[in-house]
């Protein structure tokens, strides 16, 4: 009993040691092909990173760093109107009255700290789920608080402008142009602009 067990071992000692040598020879062997493994993987890495990005593709966290960087740089707060026009208005007919979408392009949320314009004549107000906040005029005319209203990535927004053609009295017709100014912490301030063509 003990004698058979002592030869099982030895025997299975010696498969070992048989196996031993050819062992550290496909060890060297797997040395070359994890190596060449990693080049083709590299490689294959290059040409994928190269090809135009097809319609649904996970975007690496490479391309997600580079995202995040570019929008840093520019602004994640984006809109579809940066620019609009009243067309002709006249002073008779009262203030008008636009609405401008602002959507968070950006993965990461992103505060909008104050909302103003460039004129006492215009004022904006940030429209949220529907609602409305408080509308904010010219910087210097009436106060400018920060309201920190997050918008979260993929959301979107509204920028109610309210121009009052009347507000400069009979020296405000002809052309008009106005800002309205939006700070974020997603880069740059969004402006909003739109023009109008005032008579009496
Ligand atoms: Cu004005």
């Amino acid at each position: 009993m003990s004698k058979s067990t002592t030869m099982k071992s030895g025997a299975s000692m010696r498969k070992a040691a048989g196996h031993s040598t050819p062992k550290s020879r496909f060890g060297r062997n797997t040395k070359y092909v994890l190596g060449a493994g990693a080049l083709i993987l590299a490689v294959g890495g290059l040409v994928i990173a190269a090809k135009p990005d097809p319609v649904n593709r996970t975007p690496t966290a490479v391309e997600m760093v580079r995202a995040s960087a570019a929008n840093k740089s520019s602004s994640q707060l984006t809109t579809t109107q940066t620019k609009f026009s009243f067309g002709p208005i006249s002073m008779a007919s009262g203030k008008v009255k636009h609405r401008y979408p602002i959507t968070n392009a950006g993965t990461e949320p992103v505060v909008i700290s104050k909302l103003y314009t460039s004129c006492m004549c215009t004022t904006a107000a940030l429209v949220k789920d529907g609602k409305a906040g408080e509308a904010f005029g010219m910087p210097g005319h009436t106060p400018i608080p920060t309201i920190n209203v997050p918008i979260k990535p993929g959301e979107q927004a509204f920028v109610e402008v309210v121009f009052d053609p009347a507000a400069h009295g009979p020296a405000g017709v002809g052309p008009i142009e106005r800002v309205v100014t939006l700070e974020n912490n997603g880069g740059q301030p969004l402006e909003l602009e739109f023009a109008a063509l005032v008579s009496p």
